[in-house]
């Protein structure tokens, strides 16, 4: 019996939870619990760690999952690192679902940087309006360059804040240029900070960005271990088809 663990939380993991839901293959949709209310989906919904890799396995195992399917953030190093040792430990199948990375294109003024710590190490100097598009995990780094004027876009209403000096926007992608635009205009913005997510939810900074002329310091992906990556539904669905499992429609 099919049993598809899906580790989700990114604009591809939805559209994967949608075709197996309309195929009717028994999934699961898996979310760590980082925001207040994540979006709904049309599987049943698990949400929190598992307790590192073993506890992963634990899970595998003891959920009789059949098939792992690592549509995590690029940015979710730990999450895809702990999916390749469990699903090697439980012996289950595992293949991610990823998105290449965004690459300049004519007009754009990137500046890339390895990590947060690049990031901070370029934000040295005189103080500048800065649209800190990167999410919450990260915030306190940034306050070692407090000297910033800080737009930050978060999901939700955050409690205390590191920064002496910013305005928060509350909003969850997917993004629109237009919008993007006419917030940075509005906020003089000088400078964008972003990860180099790749997909379609978060670019619309970058568009925006590029059609005001703004520079971009782009935080590059950390590095992941070697696992099967697939860059569609449609091939996650070839990949299940190969390994037994019935497509229904
Ligand atoms: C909980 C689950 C969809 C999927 C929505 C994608 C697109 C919109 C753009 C900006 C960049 C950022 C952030 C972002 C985007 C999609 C996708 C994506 C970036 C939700 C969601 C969860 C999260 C977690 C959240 C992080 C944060 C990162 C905000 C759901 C809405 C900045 C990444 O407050 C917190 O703790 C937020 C934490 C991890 C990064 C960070 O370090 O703070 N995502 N985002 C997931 C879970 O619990 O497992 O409700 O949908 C999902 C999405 N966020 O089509 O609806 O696919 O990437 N997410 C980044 O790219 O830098 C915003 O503002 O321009
Ligand atoms: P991370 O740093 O790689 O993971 C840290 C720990 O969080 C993992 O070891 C695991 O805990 C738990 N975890 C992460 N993703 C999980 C999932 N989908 N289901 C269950 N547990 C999960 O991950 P992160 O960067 O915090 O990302 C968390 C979630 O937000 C993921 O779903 C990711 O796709 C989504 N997201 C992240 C970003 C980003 O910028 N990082 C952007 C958009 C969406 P245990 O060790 O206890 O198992």
């Amino acid at each position: 019996m099919t049993h598809l663990l899906i580790l989700g939380g990114t604009t591809e993991a939805n559209a994967l939870a949608k075709a197996v839901a309309e195929r009717g293959i028994p999934a699961t949709y898996s979310y760590a619990g980082r925001v207040d209310s994540p979006r709904p989906q049309p599987v049943p919904v698990r949400v929190g760690g598992y307790g590192g890799a073993d506890g992963l396995a634990r899970y595998l195992h003891d959920h009789a999952i059949t098939h792992v399917v690592d549509a995590t953030h690029p940015f979710a190093a730990q999450m895809s690192r702990n999916a390749v040792s469990a699903s090697r430990e439980a012996d289950v199948p595992l293949a991610a679902l990823t998105r290449p990375q965004w690459e300049a294109q004519e007009g754009d003024r990137w500046q890339h940087v390895p990590d947060i710590d690049g990031a901070l190490a370029a934000l040295s100097g005189p103080a500048r309006r800065v649209f800190l598009a990167v999410g919450r995990m990260h915030l306190v780094d940034f306050a070692a360059q407090p000297q910033h004027h800080y737009l930050l876009r978060l999901v939700d209403e955050p409690d205390a804040l590191p920064l002496p000096n910013c305005d928060v926007v509350v909003a969850r992608g997917p993004f629109a240029e237009t919008d993007d635009r006419a917030l940075m205009q509005h906020h003089g913005i000088e400078l964008v900070v972003s990860k180099n997510a790749g997909g379609t939810g978060a670019r619309a900074k970058l568009d925006a960005a590029r059609a005001l002329g703004i520079p971009v310091l782009m935080i590059d992906r950390p590095a992941l271990p070697q696992r099967t990556e697939l860059s569609s539904v449609a091939q996650i669905l070839d990949w299940l088809a190969h390994s037994g499992v019935n497509l229904g429609v």
